[in-house]
């Protein structure tokens, strides 16, 4: 099936008009700004319609949620389509611990333990700050369907050299289209389900030739066999002709990534060190990234 047929027949879900909205409003406000749209978190694809069970992509949410702070640091405004329940910038630094850090006052306040104020007060501030100054545009997803139809309308929307597209979610290669489904939860007295799935249409052809054909597109490929990553990786840019491909490793994403354009391969290594001092692999990808989408720019004028 191609991604034509795919929406054709695969209606979107009720809560897409307004959501799409928002996405609009947004970037009618940031016109002639630098604008990134990252994707973050896995798709889920239910086996039944009342879902109970799903098959899940692996990522936590990480590459997407520190991207999109990078970005917003480096003066983009930034639309954050992430897996309902993945990591979400600035919160991601508090996701275990945010009661630990408040105490009880009285019965009718409550107030931040001084401890924490040096470790709280940045993070909260560029929080604010993105928000107070309509920045930071999140917006979820949790089924594969749900992202497909996300991604369509946002991509429409950001079509011009300004717009950047960075592809980080991990997107299923597989589906169960929803005629197929059952009603409801499958009992094991029927014994165990026999799952047909299909494959998922690829959408860069369409961000790239015809959805924002103007955009700076990025996409992500994740391998488990360091002896394949590289060649899916140009034949992946070879295929779709965006501007770059972002390669890593399941075991080794958080310290290594590999950049690869028509320019040639770039490796960012992340040193012990380095990570030692709180730097993260995904600050080094997104200041490189922010030089070669402002030489873009410049290329376009
Ligand atoms: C990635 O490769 C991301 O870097 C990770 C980040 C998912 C590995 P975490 O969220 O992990 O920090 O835990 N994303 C793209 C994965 C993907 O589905 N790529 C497709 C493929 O490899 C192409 S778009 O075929």
């Amino acid at each position: 099936m191609d991604w034509e047929s795919f929406y054709d027949t695969h209606p979107s879900p009720s809560t897409h008009e307004p959501t799409i909205c928002e996405v609009e409003n947004f970037v009618c406000s940031h016109e002639n700004e630098k604008i990134v749209f990252v994707t973050s978190g896995g798709t889920t694809v239910p086996i039944e319609h009342n879902t109970v069970r799903f098959v899940d992509n692996f990522s936590v949410g990480t590459r997407g949620s520190a991207s999109a702070e990078y970005f917003l640091q480096c003066g983009y405004c930034v639309i954050f389509l992430y897996r309902s329940n993945s990591l979400e910038p600035f919160v991601r630094h508090f996701n275990n611990s945010l009661l630990d850090k408040f105490e009880i006052v009285d019965n009718k306040s409550i107030q931040m333990k001084q401890s924490e104020f040096d470790t709280l007060y940045p993070v909260l501030k560029k929080f604010k700050d993105a928000k107070e100054a309509n920045r930071l545009l999140s917006i979820s997803f949790t089924t594969l369907i749900e992202y497909m139809w996300l991604v369509r309308g946002c991509c429409m929307l950001l079509d011009t050299k300004y717009c950047m597209l960075y592809f980080a979610a991990a997107v299923s290669d597989f589906y169960i289209p929803p005629s197929e489904m059952k009603e409801h939860k499958h009992q094991s007295n029927d014994g165990p389900p026999l799952i047909a799935l299909r494959l998922v249409p690829k959408v860069l052809p369409a961000v790239t030739h015809i959805w924002s054909p103007n955009a700076y597109i990025i996409s992500f490929k994740l391998e488990t066999d360091a002896e394949i990553l590289l060649e899916k990786c140009k034949s992946a840019l070879a295929k779709y002709k965006h501007q770059l491909v972002i390669g890593n490793l399941l075991s080794t994403r958080k310290h290594n990534v590999k950049l690869v354009s028509r320019d040639g391969i770039e490796d960012i290594t992340l040193s012990t060190a380095d990570s030692e001092t709180g730097l993260e692999i995904e600050y080094l990808i997104v200041t490189n990234l922010e030089a070669k989408h402002d030489a873009y720019i410049k290329s376009k004028q």
